[in-house]
């Protein structure tokens, strides 16, 4: 049996819980999920897969030294950072803890990489470093990082960082910038789940400005098979982009929702924009197609109609999450807008 062992941070958060679910049911790696337990980080994501002896779980703060310094004396062959905060409204709102962990942890893995020599070090990005598109255009590898927000901005530091760790001590990074995710598991702060869940219980729906911003959706499987695609087959030292294939407005993603729930028109509001809001991502994801062959495989239409329907399967998941601190922050939120 194949022992390598890996390094998921950010496991317990939508996309790492996804992957690492993924991860243990194709191949026969040990993983260990190391993650802080933020607000958006919860147990609960993989309770299926704790008695998989392949699997453990890690309470630790990538930003802290001590904490990294325990995992890493086990032995680590391959890092996929994963941890982050994740989300733009918040960095607008408080911005600090997005300097410590997307750029000071960022480092200390780093860190950890050089001196413990592991095997590879994924860098899990996005495509908001490339900034904000006219209505032509698409980001590719090479497009000048522009990041707008303080959220993209610590994650193009912390890309920065990696790609000055493989040039100067010849860390084995890999970068991958994605466009925006849906799927299950998704913390109900982020546009799909949250248009979903408000729905549910015939609340508002906040569409940002005129609601015509573009985003490009891919199903979180999706991005789950591209990083493994890069794991096993891409080159250190490159980036891949990667997309959905799935331009969409705003407004289309919230009456798309409201069509498949079957809920009236009448709960869209639209609120004040989002400062600095980035009008439209369009990702060219040819390099990873033409170099790693991959493809995006999940039809939008029925990806969203699943999405809908784990989110109508799994009420207590996400009643859960919006009856705790989680209130707080959608009150600091939306009471102005
Ligand atoms: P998420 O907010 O759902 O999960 C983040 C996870 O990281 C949580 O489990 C949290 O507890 C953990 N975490 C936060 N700070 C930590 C710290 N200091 N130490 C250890 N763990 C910590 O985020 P997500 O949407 O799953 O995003 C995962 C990664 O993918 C992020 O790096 C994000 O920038 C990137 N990304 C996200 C998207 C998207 O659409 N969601 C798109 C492209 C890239
Ligand atoms: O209530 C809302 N109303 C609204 O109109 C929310 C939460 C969002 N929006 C708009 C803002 C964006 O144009 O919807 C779009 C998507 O917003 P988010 O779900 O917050 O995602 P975004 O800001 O695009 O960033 C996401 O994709 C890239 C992730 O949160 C990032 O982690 C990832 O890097």
């Amino acid at each position: 049996m194949d022992k390598t062992r890996i390094l998921v941070t950010g496991g317990c958060g939508f996309i790492g819980s996804n992957f690492i679910r993924y991860m243990l049911s194709k191949y026969p790696y040990i993983i260990i999920n190391f993650d802080k337990l933020t607000y958006a980080g919860n147990l609960e994501n993989l309770k299926d897969v704790e008695s998989d002896s392949r699997y453990t779980f890690v309470r630790g703060d990538i930003a802290s030294k001590a904490d990294l310094a325990s995992v890493f004396e086990q032995g680590i062959d391959v890092i996929i950072n994963f941890a982050a905060e994740s989300h733009v409204d918040r960095s607008i709102l408080d911005p600090d803890t997005f300097i410590r962990t997307n750029i000071n942890g960022t480092f200390n893995l780093l860190e950890e990489a050089r001196k413990r020599e592991v095997k590879r070090f994924i860098q899990i990005s996005t495509d908001e470093v490339y900034g904000s598109l006219g209505k032509e255009g698409k980001f590719t590898e090479s497009t000048p990082l522009s990041p707008n927000s303080p959220y993209s901005a610590s994650k193009t530091a912390a890309d920065m960082l990696a790609m000055a760790y493989h040039k100067t001590y010849g860390t084995p990074v890999l970068i991958t910038r994605c466009s925006n995710n849906y799927g299950p598991y998704q913390f109900p702060e982020k546009l799909i789940p949250l248009i979903i869940t408000n729905a549910l219980e015939d609340k508002e729906l906040p569409v940002y400005g005129d609601g015509m911003n573009v985003r490009d959706w891919i199903h979180v499987i999706d991005h789950a098979v591209a990083i493994d695609a890069v794991l096993h087959k891409g080159v250190l030292g490159n980036v891949y982009n990667i997309g959905g294939e799935n331009e969409r407005t705003n407004i289309e993603i919230v009456k798309l929702i409201l069509s498949i729930l079957g809920k009236p028109e009448s709960l869209i509001k639209y609120v004040t924009d989002r400062p600095g809001h980035d009008r439209r991502y369009a990702i060219d994801s040819s390099r990873i197609k033409r170099e790693l062959t991959y493809s995006v495989t999940t039809d939008f239409r029925k990806g969203m109609e699943d999405t809908v329907k784990w989110y109508l399967d799994n009420r207590g998941w996400w009643e859960r999450i919006k009856s705790g601190a989680y209130l707080e922050y959608y009150d600091l939120m939306y009471k102005n807008r």
